[in-house]
């Protein structure tokens, strides 16, 4: 992966556009509803954002990129989720945005199939469905906004964890919910890649910590305990990563069990700078959810349907909207000691 200084300055102008935001916006609540509504005398545009679960900082980011979004083409944002990620508290929120007849949802989905059955009567109430960060089944949405594309986030966790342990020895995985479709198909491609390129990673586990804090550092002792040559751990959830640090950061495991994955600046700095993580990857947020928000609009304008339709999402320039009705934001990028301090989300 290459990774250039123009790709850098941008993420580090999102970040301060982000940290910006995140300022303006307030805090959310636990659960339920932060309406932050929209600018006035605009276009009109409502959109709900439902992230998997609220109170985690990921989505806190990228939400901030919707809001900013919406307040640009001058619509009325809100965002509502359950407090655990999971999909049934995704479907009353979904059902909920149907009665009310807003424009457009924008959902991360926890399950791929379980908010099909909402998602359908939204659509057929008109309301356009736009997924972003974890897709359904593609038959259930209007368009997927996909943070980068899978195999290049698959090979970007490969390559870190390769090179952390000297490309041999035993790891595992900490994931999300175990129906979490975006980390099942890194998962997939992370295993697919390790047999076609790293003879000597041997996958020993794959463990979920639902996105809960406690539950993902409880997993990664459990993780330990059980594999006592483990070399090292990939978590690709921002959630599981953290806790996993946090738990390693003070154990015997320090410096020799390896962790990476995909993690926020914010919460892994304190890592990268103690040596418990040497690199992680990531997108950036807040420019995943402000992508979405406009594909959501452009949806609602009737400017875009699917495959082949172009539309244009404010500071970000022109998108088209690709196979499968995807539209892809760009690549991920690499966090370490030499650049984390120049992010702040
Ligand atoms: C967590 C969530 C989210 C995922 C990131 C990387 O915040 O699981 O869906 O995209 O990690």
């Amino acid at each position: 992966m290459k990774f250039q200084n123009r790709r850098l300055a941008s993420l580090a102008a999102a970040a301060l556009v982000t940290s910006l935001a995140l300022t303006a916006c307030g805090g959310d609540d636990e659960s339920g509803s932060s309406d932050a509504g929209g600018s006035g005398g605009g276009d009109g545009t409502t959109v709900t954002f439902i992230p998997k679960n609220l109170g985690n900082p990921y989505f806190d980011t990228s939400n901030a990129g919707g809001k900013e979004a919406v307040d640009e083409f001058g619509g009325s944002y809100e965002e509502v989720g359950p407090a655990e990620g999971s999909p049934d508290g995704q479907v009353q929120y979904i059902n909920t945005a149907t009665q009310q007849g807003r424009n457009a949802l924008v959902v991360s989905a926890n399950d791929p199939d379980a908010l099909c059955d909402a998602i359908g009567e939204a659509m057929d109430a008109d309301i356009k469905v736009v997924t972003y960060d974890a897709d359904t089944n593609p038959d259930c949405r209007d368009i997927f906004v996909n943070q980068a594309d899978s195999a290049g986030i698959a090979k970007a966790q490969v390559d870190l964890i390769a090179e952390q342990i000297g490309d041999e020895g035993q790891i595992a995985f900490l994931s999300a919910a175990a129906n979490a479709t975006n980390q099942n198909e890194w998962i997939d491609l992370m295993n697919e890649e390790i047999e076609a390129n790293h003879p000597d990673i041997e996958v020993v586990d794959t463990v979920y910590g639902d996105d809960d804090d406690q539950k993902s550092f409880d997993a990664t002792a459990a993780l330990l305990q059980k594999h006592p040559d483990l070399k090292g751990i990939v978590s690709p959830t921002t959630v599981g990563i953290a806790a996993a640090a946090r738990y390693l950061s003070t154990s015997d495991a320090k410096g020799k069990v390896a962790l990476t994955g995909l993690g926020t600046p914010n919460q892994m700095r304190e890592y990268v700078e103690d040596g418990t993580v040497t690199a992680f990857a990531l997108w950036n947020p807040a420019d995943l959810g402000y992508l979405a928000a406009w594909t959501a609009k452009a949806l609602a304008d009737g400017d875009i349907e699917g495959e082949g339709d172009s539309f244009e999402a404010g500071r970000l320039g022109d998108y088209t909207v690709g196979e499968d009705n995807v539209v892809l934001l760009g690549d991920p990028f690499v966090f370490d000691k030499s650049n984390i301090g120049d992010f702040d989300f």
